[in-house]
């Protein structure tokens, strides 16, 4: 009966139905089927294509440095050792690329964004992330799905370090939004209350970009 269960132990079930839902703990593979595994208007790819604004920079672990900053309690600053001395998460995702190509089953490691949340604790009033990067790069996102379950900061992609080309030493991954939400070379995150459309989302891309949505371009 419910009125013999704890509040608590009442909320621990409805998280587990959560979870359970959403294929928690199964390695990080998506609970969908596989014939409805890839989105709409996408297609295979076996190789991971480079894509970006054409400016590589050349960051080294050494020289790293991650800033998060805003409508934060508890403001970071970290080099890499001590990026890398917090708790680790290793999930495996799906790339969904906007130019139509996706990449099944990529083994990430790093920093789980719920993680990095525990850390700099947004403030009440957070709604929204700027990812930004050291080539000019930016991203926005909403707090909710930066904190998705499986997005994470990255450092390692199949087991090895993330290469300069696909935005070493750490880039985001959040695997359940269209790649270009993805910033390579990770700089800032910047908490936000207001909204702040980033590089793509103020050229024509969609604000969210769910992928299941087919949400590429923006509608004005
Ligand atoms: N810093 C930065 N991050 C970026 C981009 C970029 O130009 N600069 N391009 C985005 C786009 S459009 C895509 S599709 C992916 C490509 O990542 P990849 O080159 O590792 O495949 O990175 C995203 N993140
Ligand atoms: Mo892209």
């Amino acid at each position: 009966m419910d009125d013999n269960k704890t509040p608590s132990e009442s909320k621990l079930t409805q998280t587990k139905q959560r979870w359970a839902r959403e294929g928690r703990f199964l390695t990080g593979r998506p609970a969908r089927p596989d014939e409805q595994r890839l989105p709409p208007g996408q297609h295979l790819t076996q190789d991971w294509p480079v894509l970006d604004l054409g400016i590589t920079p050349n960051i080294s672990r050494e020289r790293w440095r991650l800033d998060v900053y805003g409508a934060v309690e508890t403001p970071l600053f970290w080099d890499f050792a001590q990026f890398s001395a917090q708790p680790q998460s290793t999930f495996i995702s799906d790339i969904h690329c906007v130019t139509t190509w996706s990449r099944y089953d990529n083994q990430w490691e790093g920093l789980s964004t719920r993680a990095l949340l525990d850390a700099c604790r947004p403030k009440p009033d957070a709604r929204f992330v700027v990812l930004q990067s050291h080539d000019g790069y930016d991203t926005n996102l909403s707090l909710e799905d930066f904190a998705s379950e499986d997005a994470l900061l990255a450092h390692s992609w199949q087991g090895a370090p993330i290469e300069r080309d696909h935005g070493g030493p750490v880039r985001v991954i959040v695997p359940h939004l269209y790649f270009w939400k993805s910033a390579k070379w990770l700089q800032r995150i910047e908490f936000r209350t207001d909204d702040k459309p980033g590089y793509w989302e103020v050229r024509g891309y969609h604000n969210r970009g769910d992928p299941w949505e087919e949400q590429r371009y923006s509608e004005d």
